[in-house]
This record gives C-alpha cells, sequence and structure tokens, in this order.
C-alpha cells in the first residue's frame, strides 16, 4: 500500500522551500535583535530543521496559556465517541462519551441519566456498546454553524446521537427503527429542523426475514428525517419518518442550502444490485458493486415530502413513520441522476447551486447544476429505474467535470471560489476552482494544485467548509494510513490528521502539523470558529443564594438533589437512599454502613461552584465511576450482593487533602 501514494511533486517541496528561504533569516534576525545571541538559529541547527519546517513551527505553535482560533469536531470511528481538537495546535482537547461508556466522564459506570442515554441505544434487547461513528454534523442556523448541538451517527447499527454543546455532553441516542445500518448521516438542514440518516447496506426493512435471493424484490435502502426541537435539545422520533428507497446503496448525503434549500441529496452505489456470494459461483461484491459505469445520486424533495409526512401520507413500520417508494415515485419527492463510477461523496457548494460527486475509480469529480436539475424535473427529462424512479437526462444537469486526479472523494470549500477534494489513491489533496459566480483567482473548473499527504486520506475539511460561508485558512486530512510518519508502537497504528496552509492563493498550499489519532478511524470532522462555542463554565447555580445540584439529563436543578446540611440515609426494609454531598476534601456522610442485600440508591451533588473543581466517585468492586462536575448531582443505584468494607474515593485530585477524600461502605455479611 505504500506504493500507491505518488511522490510527483517532490521537485516542487524543494521550489517551495527555496521560496521561503527568507523566513530563517528574518527568525534569525528577530531573535538576535538586542540580545545578540542567535538562539533560533541554534535550535535550526541542532535539530536540523528546513525552512519550510521553521514556517510549520511558526503557523501551528500556540504559546502556553494562549487558545486556538478554531475548534476541529472529530468522529472517534469505531471509538464510538467524539474527539475536540484545537486548530492550529491540533491539541487534543476532550473526547466526549456518545455510543461507547468513557470512565473519565463517568459515562456508563453507573450514574443513572449515562446509562438511560446508552440504553436508549439498545438493539432489539441487546446492549450495543460501541459504535462505529463517522459524520458528526454541528447545528447551524441560517446554514451557517451556531455551536449549538453535535449530532453524529453509529454507521454499524444505524444510531445517531445528540450532544449539547452547552456541557458537551451527550444528551439523546436515537436507534433507528426500520434500519440496522446506516452511512449518509449525519447532516442538517440550515436552520437543523431536520437530522439526516441515510442508509447504507440494503436489507429487508423494520428487521423483517427475506431471503438474499429476493434482494430486488425484498431488500430496501432508506433515508430518515429526524425532526430536531431545538427548545428541548431533543430529536423528536413521532414527528420523524423515513422514506423507502430501492436496494441501492445509500452513501453520504448533504442538505441543500439557499438556492437548493428543502432538498436532500444522496450518493448511491450497488445499483447493479449485486448480493455477493462468491462461494455459489457469483461475483464477489467487490466486483459485483463496481460493475456497472453509473450509479445513482438521489435528489430528494424534503421539503414537500416533510409536508405530506405531517399530512399522514406514511405507512407504519415498527411503530415509525415511513413513505413507500410508490407514494414518493407518485408525488415527484424522489429523482436520480447518474454519477460516475463508485461514487463516493457528495457535497453542496456554499451557494446551493453545485453538487459535488466523486466517484472513486473516475478521477473526474462531477458538478451538478440545481438549476438544470430543476429543468430538467420541469421537463420531465428523464428515464425510469426497474423501479419506476425517474432518471434526470446526465447531460442536461451537468455543469463541468474536472480533472482531478486517482480516487477522488470527498470535497470542501473555501471563501475565494476554491474547492478542495480528497484524492484517495493519489494520496494527496486538490484544490480546484469553481465556477459560476465564484469568482476564483484563476479559470473556472481547473486544477490548480496537489499537495501529498501521508496516507490514503478519506475526508478532508476546511473552515467551516461545508457552511453558507467557509472560512478557509486551514484544511485538516483525515488520512487512514501513517505507516512511517510516528515511532513504530507495533502493529496498530494510529492515523494521521494532517494539517494544511491554505492561506495563500495559487499553489502554495503545505502541510504543516502531523497529528497522530489514537481513539479508532474518524471518517468525518468538523471544524468551527472556537468563539461560537458558548459553553458553560460550571452547572448553573440558579437564584440567590443559588441553588446547587443541577442535572444535566434535564438540564435543572434537581429539588431531591442533595445540598449542604441535608445529607442523609434513609432505610425502608432492604431499599436504602442515600444523599451525600462532595466538596473539598471531604464526602457527607464518610460511613455508610448497610447489610448485604440491601439495595441502593445512591445521590451525589458536587456542592462546589469554583471552575475545574470536579470530584470523582469510584466505588471499587461494584463498577461504579462518577464525574461530578462543580454543581452537578448524580444518582447510581447498586444491589449489594458482596460483603466487605469497601473504601470510596474520590478519583480526581481535587485538592492538597484529596488523597483523604474517601469514606467507607460497610456491607455486613447476612445469614
Ligand atoms: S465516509 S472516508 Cu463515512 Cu468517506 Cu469514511
Ligand atoms: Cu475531590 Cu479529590
Amino acid at each position: 500500500m505504500q506504493g500507491t501514494h505518488t511522490r510527483w511533486s517532490g521537485w516542487k517541496a524543494w521550489l517551495n522551500a527555496i521560496a521561503v528561504i527568507g523566513v530563517i533569516a528574518l527568525l534569525v534576525a528577530a531573535c538576535t535583535s538586542g540580545s545578540g545571541s542567535a538562539v533560533g538559529a541554534d535550535i535550526i541547527e541542532a535539530r536540523g530543521l528546513t525552512d519550510a519546517d521553521v514556517e510549520a513551527a511558526l503557523k501551528t505553535f500556540t504559546p502556553s496559556g494562549t487558545h486556538d482560533e478554531y475548534l476541529l469536531f472529530s468522529s472517534g470511528g469505531h471509538g464510538g465517541q467524539l474527539s475536540i481538537v484545537g486548530v492550529p495546535s491540533m491539541r487534543l482537547l476532550k473526547t466526549v462519551g456518545v455510543f461507547t461508556p468513557e470512565p473519565w466522564q463517568g459515562w456508563g459506570f453507573g450514574d443513572l441519566k449515562t446509562e438511560e442515554v446508552l440504553a436508549e441505544g439498545d438493539v432489539n434487547g441487546i446492549e450495543v456498546r460501541w459504535a462505529d461513528t463517522h459524520h458528526p454534523a454541528l447545528s447551524e442556523t441560517d446554514g451557517d454553524y451556531d455551536g449549538e448541538f453535535v449530532f453524529i451517527n453509529d454507521k454499524a447499527n444505524a444510531r445517531i446521537a445528540v450532544i449539547d454543546l452547552r456541557d458537551f455532553e451527550t444528551k439523546q441516542i436515537l436507534k433507528n427503527p426500520i434500519a440496522i445500518n446506516d452511512h449518509g448521516g449525519t447532516m442538517v438542514t440550515p436552520d437543523t429542523e431536520w437530522v439526516i440518516e441515510g442508509g447504507q447496506y440494503a436489507t429487508p426493512l423494520a428487521g423483517e426475514w427475506a431471503p438474499i435471493e429476493d434482494y430486488e424484490a425484498s431488500f430496501r435502502g432508506m433515508v430518515t428525517f429526524w425532526k430536531f426541537d431545538r427548545a428541548s435539545g431533543r430529536v423528536l422520533a413521532d414527528e420523524s419518518f423515513a422514506m423507502e428507497l430501492p436496494p441501492y446503496w445509500q452513501d453520504i448525503c448533504d442538505a441543500g442550502k439557499l438556492a437548493s434549500d428543502g432538498w436532500v441529496f444522496c450518493n448511491s452505489f450497488n445499483t447493479e444490485m449485486a448480493t455477493g456470494g462468491v462461494e455459489d459461483g457469483n461475483l464477489p461484491f467487490e466486483g459485483g458493486v463496481s460493475a456497472r459505469d453509473n450509479d445513482y445520486l438521489h435528489i430528494i424533495n424534503l421539503e414537500k415530502a416533510a409536508q405530506l409526512a405531517a399530512a399522514g401520507r406514511t405507512t407504519e413500520m415498527n411503530g415509525f413513520a415511513v413513505m413507500t417508494l410508490e407514494t414518493s415515485i407518485e408525488e415527484g419527492l424522489l429523482y436520480f441522476v447518474p454519477e460516475p463510477k463508485s461514487p463516493h461523496g457528495v457535497d453542496m457548494a456554499p451557494k446551493g447551486d453545485f453538487i459535488v460527486v466523486s466517484g472513486k475509480l473516475d478521477p473526474h469529480t462531477t458538478v451538478y447544476s440545481f438549476e438544470k436539475i430543476q429543468e430538467a424535473i420541469a421537463d420531465e427529462n428523464w428515464t425510469l429505474d426497474g423501479y419506476g424512479v425517474p432518471i434526470l437526462d446526465f447531460d442536461a444537469v451537468l455543469e463541468a467535470q474536472v480533472e482531478l486526479g486517482l480516487g477522488p472523494l470527498h470535497t470542501q470549500f473555501d471563501d475565494r471560489g476554491y474547492a478542495y477534494t480528497s484524492l484517495f489513491l493519489d494520496s494527496a489533496v486538490a484544490r480546484w476552482t469553481l465556477g459560476g459566480d465564484y469568482d476564483a483567482p484563476e479559470d473556472p473548473w481547473t486544477l490548480v494544485t496537489k499537495t501529498p499527504v501521508q496516507y490514503n486520506i478519506g475526508h478532508l475539511v476546511t473552515a467551516e467548509g461545508d457552511t453558507v460561508s467557509p472560512d478557509g485558512r486551514y484544511l485538516v486530512s483525515l488520512n487512514k494510513w501513517a505507516i512511517d510518519r510516528f515511532a513504530n508502537v507495533g502493529p496498530l497504528l494510529p492515523q494521521n490528521f494532517q494539517l494544511l496552509d491554505i492561506s495563500e492563493e495559487g499553489e502554495t498550499m503545505p502541510v504543516i502539523y502531523d497529528m497522530p489519532v489514537t481513539f479508532g478511524e474518524p471518517h468525518y470532522a468538523q471544524i468551527i470558529k472556537a468563539d461560537k462555542i458558548d459553553a458553560w463554565e460550571t452547572y448553573p447555580c440558579p437564584g440567590n443564594p443559588c441553588e446547587l445540584g443541577f442535572d444535566p439529563a434535564t438540564m435543572a436543578v434537581d429539588p431531591d438533589s442533595p445540598v449542604l446540611g441535608n445529607e442523609r440515609i434513609e432505610r425502608n426494609g432492604n431499599e436504602v437512599e442515600i444523599w451525600m454531598t462532595a466538596i473539598r476534601s471531604h464526602f457527607t456522610p464518610e460511613h455508610v454502613e448497610l447489610r448485604q442485600g440491601d439495595h441502593v440508591t445512591w445521590h451525589i451533588t458536587n456542592v462546589e461552584t469554583s471552575y475545574d473543581a470536579t470530584h470523582g466517585f469510584a466505588l471499587p468492586g461494584y463498577n461504579i465511576n462518577l464525574s461530578l462536575e462543580p454543581g452537578e448531582t448524580a444518582t447510581f443505584e447498586v444491589e449489594l450482593v458482596n460483603a466487605g468494607v469497601y473504601p470510596y474515593y474520590c478519583t480526581e485530585f481535587c485538592s492538597a487533602l484529596h488523597l483523604e477524600m474517601m469514606g467507607y461502605l460497610s456491607i455486613e455479611p447476612t445469614g
């Protein structure tokens, strides 16, 4: 695989190095002025740094105590979580527990509110505690990130999650009632009314069974539109609906915006409807699925579909509203357009006018015009596919094709009319120009330059690059392979996020940082201006004197939570309820004396109001581990099956007397 990336522009790197030769001179001049000692030059020489290295260091170094200008919200891949990275420093700031238990945050280790959210993701009674997260979607207002929420999907189990950016905690997990896996999610519509979850590998819907031989008749694809209610910060499942689709493998989706607001675009592959089974003499999947030259871009009239769904034009599957394929065809909700070989990405340009699709096995990227699509629909310029869905005429809706290189996948944009496409096989990022009203510095629809990346890039992301107003500035290349980029840490290698400086026009677009990624294979990420996030420093303490005991599940103070002075233990038969407080450096009560066989409901409030004064609560032997952020209350339940003496203690080094912040749970044996 190492041989699959090209080093075609190695000579170019030399040219770039020569171009920045002045940087060293400037740096040395700056360092020597006044003092007379060339400190910078010594370090540069001792470390063998090139001019490009020095420039990259200056662009990314973030002095102690200063903050990053942007935040990258990255999928945690098959780690099932969400990670936040500062840009340009590429410092990992936080990994948020989403579908997977996360001990640092006490996510899924007894704390009932976290257990309840995780349990929402159970699949037909099976506890599923991992996920293959792919695509985070920041909430938008008028097509721009608003910093309030982020959503993410689980490809493996067709689930989506809602994370509130006031406290960076997962509030809700939804299992798709009709699909077992997904991929084209999550993406949001410009005002976050809808969270999109497109399918992937077709199956009979709603967990039904049918033989694989019945694929064309019984298997189906789908796209689900989850209705998001911003006020409650929750998806409303009973106002959501899905659309039944032919059993093509729907892939990535994107929402229309501005000119194309109200429409949704999903690419697909396996319009061959290959079912594999090489052991029975069939074509293997990888051959069968890519046999045809074209698959279909799905064009969906979401606005009209939502009106019909609200008016009850759906049927129920597994208790969920589903619009049948028949209804979608009858009502003109669904159109196809051919897209070149093995399509993967679909990305809407900032003005909502062009849809960019790339076929992994076609060196071109293909650009469709939304206006021409509307004309073709009005003119009924179509043929029908086997299920009766109109296939719009390719040439009638095509705006441009630009030859970029091998294995084009995903595209993002900047504020100067450039588009950036990842080239998986070339291991490169291509910069090219949009036509139309974008006024790019070079001729429209031309390849401007390519920067090699290491190696096998999947997605790429530019700052706010999928919104109506991209910032440009930075691009992160999400590389699947790292090979030689980091010290050998054994056969499982980290992946490699590479930061590219895209602030200059034209051919200069250097890699300026490599960041090893150790939490799974992230697929997608989004970069938001850091000052759009307005997260809480501590949990709110409303009123005067203020009331502590905030419950992140309800986002309100729990009036029954423990507070200073009302700590107690109440017993009713074998049922015991405990109200405990935590404050530096003391749990109250310190002795909890119970009996084997007791069932305990245990509440703890961290009654601190200071920034960063978090306490942990660990109860050994019973798998209980909480994180109590300032002002927060938490509850866990435990069945005292084993007797003994169990020291509980605080896991956060909160004060000089942190080691003393403990207590004894004494469980007296019975019988
Ligand atoms: S996808 S690169 Cu979900 Cu493109 Cu993976
Ligand atoms: Cu509280 Cu350590």
